[in-house]
């Protein structure tokens, strides 16, 4: 059975775009810097928005076309493993990533349910060995389920508490299970919708009891991956407490959570907290928490997470300008948290979606390693502090170590 019948493998063409299916400035192997562009951007396409998504809004059902469907239960869950791979063979992504219950459903109890992951997680670790591609995170999804209503690790029910901490155990177990390259949390419901009916500090302690106890369980059973919290400041929520990347190293710091953990950056959450991609990713990076990227983008004439495909190519640029300036991202990835318009239905468009995605950031990666070799910013940015180089200047951060310094240097 093929899913994708009209699409071939997705090659590189350049400017003389033989094909719409094919790429134009995304070259897999053409090294920049000493890199290739697979090396340097690592895409990773997003299960839940590629092979669970059915277009529905808050006004409006489902309006995606897909070949699976007409299944249900463990058979649309089997039919969608064998569409992604088919899907990350043809476009040559890297990378992929998934919450637990995109990839299986739930049943009636825990153990049902853990039952299903076993057997899809058994499923994709048989399609991983003839495939290319690898695990970049994966995460539990403690926001859908009715159970999550207050939240999961910071709900005011501790049977909650200890139901999402079964969960993220068994998320850990497969992620040693599939050699992620990191392991997520993004805290949907973790926050609050009125502060009248909220202990904001026993929630914010009890999260960071819960992220010890992941950390201390991924040493128990071996799994090497890198811990990352995914900010966005509200949606569903109204206040998350993951707010944005200074709330969350705030957060990380307080509770001593900020050698295991670093920060999965997304650019449509950045818009909703009132910054800028590029904001958020410099924080993260001058504190050394740097770790992945949700790209997408979000449209500034709209308050909530739209999740489009990176298109702004200014955009594309500077946080590649920071990802460079980072030296790369680590074992993080360019994980594309998109979904196609509600009104590009047709399966194929998954493909020019990503396609656009993926040829924004080599575009970007290219014009934002111009623009470091030649010293466009850097230049000017010395010169614009050059004052701090002789005489009062050089006094005052003499000690590069130490930022206690006698204000009588100043006289
Ligand atoms: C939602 C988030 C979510 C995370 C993973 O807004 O972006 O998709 O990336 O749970
Ligand atoms: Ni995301
Ligand atoms: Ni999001």
């Amino acid at each position: 059975m093929t899913y994708f019948p009209n699409v071939g493998k997705i090659s590189f063409s350049g400017n003389s775009l033989k094909s719409d299916l094919s790429f134009r400035y995304y070259n897999p192997d053409e090294v920049i810097a000493g890199k290739t562009m697979k090396d340097h951007l690592r895409f990773s396409v997003a299960y839940w928005h590629t092979f669970t998504q059915d277009g529905s809004d808050p006004f409006g059902s489902g309006t995606m076309i897909r070949p699976w469907n007409h299944l249900k239960g463990m058979d649309l869950a089997k039919a969608r493993v064998e569409a992604a791979f088919e899907f990350f063979e043809k476009l040559g992504n890297p990378y992929f990533c998934f919450h637990d219950r995109d990839i299986a459903p739930e049943g009636d109890t825990l153990r049902e349910t853990n039952k299903n992951l076993d057997v899809i997680v058994s499923m994709i670790k048989d399609y991983m060995k003839t495939s290319h591609v690898k695990l970049l995170w994966n995460t539990a999804n403690m926001f859908t389920n009715p159970r999550f209503v207050h939240g999961a690790a910071s709900s005011c029910n501790a049977d909650v508490f200890a139901y999402a901490a079964a969960q993220v155990k068994k998320a850990l177990e497969i992620a040693k299970e599939l050699g992620a390259e990191n392991y997520v949390f993004w805290g949907g419901r973790e926050g609050y919708e009125s502060l009248l009916n909220t202990d904001m500090k026993f929630e914010q302690e009890n999260m960071a009891r819960f992220f010890h106890m992941a950390i201390d369980y991924a040493k128990e059973i071996g799994f090497e991956g890198q811990f990352l919290i995914e900010p966005k400041p509200k949606e569903p929520t109204k206040h998350q407490y993951d707010f944005d990347a200074a709330t969350t190293i705030a957060f990380l710091k307080t509770y001593d959570l900020d050698k295991d953990f670093k920060l999965n950056l997304e650019a449509n959450h950045a818009t909703l907290a009132g910054h800028t991609f590029e904001h958020e990713i410099r924080v993260a990076r001058i504190h050394g928490l740097l770790g992945s990227l949700d790209a997408n983008q979000g449209d500034p004439l709209l308050g909530w997470d739209t999740d489009e495909f990176p298109t702004d190519l200014y955009a594309t640029t500077l946080t590649m300008y920071e990802v460079l300036k980072n030296g790369g991202l680590g074992k993080g990835g360019l994980n594309f948290d998109a979904k196609p318009r509600r009104s590009s239905f047709m399966p194929d468009d998954l493909f020019y979606s990503h396609i656009a995605g993926m040829d924004s950031y080599a575009l970007g990666l290219k014009v934002a390693n111009r623009l470091i070799e030649d010293r466009v910013f850097d230049d000017f940015i010395e010169e614009r502090y050059s004052s701090y180089k002789e005489g009062i200047g050089a006094e005052i951060v003499s000690d590069r170590s130490s930022y206690h310094i006698s204000i009588n240097r100043c006289f």
